[in-house]
Formats: C-alpha cells, structure tokens, sequence
C-alpha cells in the first residue's frame, strides 16, 4: 500500500462516495448481463485489479514537434517531479504502479535516492531506456551518423558504455529490463550497407548482452522510420526477431504501437513473436499516420482490443512463458500529460477487459468449423460491451477514484504545482 500519495486520500474517498451508489447499480446490471453469457464479473474484475501497465517518465512533460512545443504552468522540470506527477497517476488509477526511466533526461546523482523517493509514493520502476539518437554536450564522438551502427568504433563504443550505464542506473532503481530503440539509419540509396550496419548493431547489442545480470532482459524496439527516412537499421519485427535470436534467450523484442506502417496486422506480430517466446513488452500509443505518440486508444481502440485478445489468448497457451511488459510511450501536446496518461491507461485496461470477455470456446469451435461469422461474433460481442464499471469498481476497491481524471481537475493538484515550480521553458522539453 502506498506510504504517502501526493494528493489527500480523504479527497479521493469524498470523491467516490458520491458516485458509489451509481456505480453498484451499473457494475450489478452488467454483472447480470454478464452472467446470462456464463461470464462471472468479478473473476473478471479481479483480473483487471491484478493488472498494471508502465507509466513513461518523459510523458509528464508536455510534448513536441519539431514545429514547436506549448509547456503548460506547473509542468515537472526534475526527475523528482516527473516520478511526483507518475504517483497522481497511480493514486487515481492504481494500475500504473512502475515508472520507465529515460537516459540521460532522467540523470540523477542520487539513483539510489530517486528510488527511495518513488517507493515512498508507491512507485517502483519498470525498464530503463537508453538515448543514442541525440548527442549529449561535450560528446566524445557524435551519433549524427549511427550509434551501435556506425562505422566509427568511437561512436559504436560510446554508444555501448552508454547502454551498460543505464544497466547499472536500472539496477540502482531496481529495473529488471533494459529497452534499446536506436534512430539509426539512412536518407540516402547508397550511404550504408543494409548487412553491415546489422552486422555491427549485432555485435554491438552482444557486448551489451554480456553486460545484463541474471534476472534482467534486454528489450530491442524496431521502428519502420524516423529520424532515417529511407531506410532504418532495425525497421520490422523481422529484423529484430533476427537480431534477438542471434543475442539469446534474455533479448526479446518491444512492439511500439506507432512503429509500424500504416494498416499494418500488429496483433499478428503479436502472435508471431509471443508464439517463439520473443515477445519482450509493449510501448502503448495510438497513430493514425505514423509514430504519432498519440494517446493509447484514442484513434484505434478496437485494434488495441484485438492485441490484447492475442495476449489473452498467448497467456492461456502458455501461462508460465507469458510476461510482456506494458509501457505507455506517447507524447502530450495539447492535453495535461496526467489527464492524457489516466486516460491511456484506462483505455489499455478496458481492452483487457473487453478481451477477457471473449468467449474461447466459441470461437475455437468457430475457427474450427470455418463459421467465419460466429468467430467474428466471438470478438465483437465483447468488444462491445462497456466495460468501464469493471475498471471504475476495481480501481475504487484499490483505493483510485472513481472518475481519475475529474478528480485530479477537483484536486488543484496542477494549480499547485504552477505555484510551486519554476515554470518550463520551450526549449526545455524532452521530446
Ligand atoms: C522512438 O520513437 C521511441 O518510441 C523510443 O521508445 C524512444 O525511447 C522514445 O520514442 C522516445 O520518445
Ligand atoms: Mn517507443
């Protein structure tokens, strides 16, 4: 249970004893609905109570373009405040209890200290990230042209001492997951050796491989393009499944949502990968052009849906291998990143719980008597159903707020902290 919650608990309880009596009703009449079709509502609640998703340290700042960026007063400049604005997060929803850490935006002298500071609000952290797509002042050897792929050993080495610095960092907050995305790539026909530059990230991850402890793993995230625009080293799962088999058992890969072209079958991707235990974690966002980081859920829900009924589905074949981890990875331009990150996590918890509702055996015996519309059926029906009293009475029952985001707008908890803090310069942002 959380020590100390940044916003008053006894404000959360006023909050919800308002709307507790609505909210029985709704949660009895679907449990009823529920029951007609064999479905148990609370086994179902209490999934979604047992599940939680990481929250990304560089989404408490307000976003960007390269076209510019619109801080909000009282936005989080220190690592501290970001893990402060994470614990709101968590207090409201209490399904977003891990933090991922980016470095070095997140750079602290004190690891030791940040960990301390996120346990005392109920916080532990999740995968650390490492950046080898910017340089930093004073840099050695600049990534302009690769990291772990670049023809210049100095850059290839820098940028391997870097990931093995956030291994130790992550160890220090108690991580168990390095995640390694690099912008690498090319603009031009010509300008790289598509094998060579493979060649090199292999041989690269390995030092870095040698480098994990025991219990940690290494999650290697592809993307299709950006900042390259002809060609990215790691573009497609496929490359990266390749790249993950090659290092070993501990390296899986990460499936952003926003990292594919456009209509692609990521929920195939999904199976594909789960199917040979390389299906690492998640970073959640939505897209409607390409990496849009935009809010999970909030162009395409149904497709989040059928990721999840692919999850679902991966964990009832094989329980024991099933642990992907789930981080949230968006951008908030235009929304308080609080407001923006309480609602992705909802929307991620309520296709979980729309793909709990799947009826398996009806669909398996669909598939197999090629009644394409019944199968299609098996997956629309629990689409449909509005499953937010399930996440409303689970997160009530942990101690959340019935409704996280109005009642972080009755907590003044922004106003606060516009007092409180020196406000963000434009430039100053992370992404
Ligand atoms: C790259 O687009 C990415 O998805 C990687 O996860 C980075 O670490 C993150 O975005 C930076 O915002
Ligand atoms: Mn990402």
């Amino acid at each position: 249970m959380t020590k100390n919650t940044p916003l008053p608990q006894e404000r959360v309880e006023t909050h919800n004893t308002k709307r507790l009596d609505a909210l029985q009703e709704d949660f009895t009449a679907l449990g009823q609905t529920l029951a007609r079709r064999g479905i148990n509502i609370d086994n179902i609640k209490n999934k979604v109570a047992a599940f939680s998703v990481a929250i990304p340290s560089w989404g408490l700042a307000t976003g960007g373009t390269r076209f510019g960026r619109f801080p909000i007063p009282g936005e989080p400049n220190t690592v501290f405040e970001r893990v402060a604005d994470c614990a709101v997060v968590q207090q409201l929803t209490r399904i977003t209890p891990r933090v991922s850490t980016h470095f070095p935006w997140d750079t602290t002298s004190d690891p030791a200290a940040l960990r301390e500071f996120g346990a005392d609000l109920g916080l532990g952290f999740d995968a650390v990230n490492s950046n080898t797509f910017q340089d930093q002042p004073g840099q050695e050897a600049t990534y302009k042209f690769g990291s772990l792929t670049a023809t210049s050993a100095k850059a290839r080495d820098l940028a391997i001492a870097h990931n093995i610095d956030c291994i130790e960092v992550g160890q220090k907050l108690g991580a168990e997951a390095l995640t390694v995305w690099i912008g690498d790539g090319t603009n031009f026909p010509g300008q790289q050796s598509f094998r060579d530059s493979f060649d090199r990230y292999v041989d690269a991850m390995k030092t870095i491989y040698a480098a994990l402890p025991e219990n940690w793993r290494v999650l290697m995230e592809h993307k299709l393009c950006e900042p390259a625009f002809y060609s990215t080293v790691i573009a497609d799962w496929g490359v990266n499944l390749m790249a993950a088999n090659e290092l070993g058992p501990k390296a899986q890969c990460l499936v952003d949502l926003g990292h594919h072209a456009p209509n692609v079958n990521i929920e195939q991707i999904v199976a594909m990968l789960n199917r040979v235990g390389k299906l690492g974690g998640f970073h959640f966002n939505d897209s409607k052009y390409g990496d849009d980081d935009l809010d999970a859920g909030a162009i395409n829900p149904h497709m989040l849906f059928l990721i999840f009924n692919e999850l679902v589905e991966a964990e009832r074949t094989n329980p024991a291998a099933f642990h992907p981890a789930y981080m949230i990875d968006e951008s908030h331009n235009l929304t308080d990143p609080i407001e923006s990150l309480i609602a992705a996590a909802e929307a991620i918890a309520g296709a979980y719980a729309r793909a709990l509702l799947v009826d398996r055996a009806e669909l398996k015996a669909s598939r197999n008597g090629n009644d394409v519309m019944m199968a299609f059926r098996a997956l629309r029906t629990a689409y449909n159903v509005d499953v937010s009293p399930i996440l409303a009475m689970a997160r009530v029952e942990a101690g959340g707020a019935a409704d996280p985001v109005v009642m972080f707008r009755e907590s003044g908890y922004r106003a606060q902290k516009a007092a409180e803090r020196k406000a963000a310069t434009v430039a100053a942002g992370i992404i």
